[in-house]
């Protein structure tokens, strides 16, 4: 049994054992961020390269994402526990056009781990909803999430309303295809490359 085991049976689609693999690599004591990036990170990355190299399909796509949400179930109570005082309020969603949840998922589950309350709006989310919840709810930062090329733009529609309409809060930006220099350029005031990183510049962005 080892974390490889894990990363193999997402890439195999086999929910029940990525499900029971990961209880075992917690029982057994290895460390989560590990189970994270080597094991469930680790096989949708080769699942995407299979797809790129048309090895896979969208249904494979599907099914190894199911198996990936499925270890991120067993790690959520994991992830999610940690500092009861509150940090700020956060809006997390991924961007209008775009279905991809996981790592949205995972930035939410941790940002809840380090306090923050999290108001996670699922997929598909447009301006509109990003900025009325933000409102209605006095969040500090919105974050928002995006896996494909086409859907980025709509980060820096997002952000310029939020410039227009004069509101004083923040916002944060990922996902793997979003760059720093991107970020940088639409005007968000945080980015990372990881969950990890998207706490820290949450923590640096309400401090
Ligand atoms: Co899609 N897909 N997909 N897909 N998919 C990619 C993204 C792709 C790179 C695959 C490839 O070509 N190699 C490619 C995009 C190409 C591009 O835009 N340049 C692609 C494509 C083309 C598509 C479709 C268009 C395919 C089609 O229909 N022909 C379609 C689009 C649907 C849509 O959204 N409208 C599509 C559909 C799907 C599925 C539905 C089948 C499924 C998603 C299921 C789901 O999410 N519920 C899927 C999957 C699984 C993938 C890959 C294989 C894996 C994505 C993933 O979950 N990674 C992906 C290939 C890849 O990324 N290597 C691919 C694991 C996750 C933990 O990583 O989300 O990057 P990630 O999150 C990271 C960081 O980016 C960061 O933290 C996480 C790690 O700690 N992060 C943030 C994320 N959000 C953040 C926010 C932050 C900060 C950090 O602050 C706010």
């Amino acid at each position: 049994m080892s974390v490889q085991d894990i990363y193999d049976a997402v890439v195999e689609f086999d929910i029940d054992k990525v499900v029971a693999l990961v209880k075992e690599e917690v029982e057994s004591g290895t460390n989560v961020s590990v189970i994270l990036s080597d094991g469930l990170i680790g096989a949708m990355d080769e699942v995407g390269q299979r797809y790129t190299e048309g090895e896979f399909f969208v249904p494979e796509m599907l099914m190894a994402a199911k198996a990936m949400k499925a270890g991120l179930e067993v790690l959520k109570p994991l992830l999610s526990q940690g500092e009861n005082e509150k940090k700020g309020t956060i809006i997390i969603g991924t961007v209008k056009g775009d279905l991809h949840d996981i790592g949205k998922n995972l930035v939410s589950m941790m940002m809840e781990g380090a306090g923050f309350e999290v108001i996670d709006l699922g997929v598909d989310v447009d301006t509109e909803k990003f900025l009325a919840t933000a409102k209605e709810k006095n969040a500090d930062i919105i974050c928002m999430s995006a896996l494909l090329t086409t859907t980025m733009p709509f980060m820096e529609v997002t952000v310029k309303a939020i410039r227009e309409q004069g509101l004083s809060l923040k916002t944060m930006v990922g996902g793997a295809p979003v760059s720093e220099d991107f970020a940088t350029k639409i005007g968000a005031d945080g980015w990372s490359p990881d969950a990890p990183g998207a706490v820290e510049t949450a923590r640096r962005l309400t401090a």
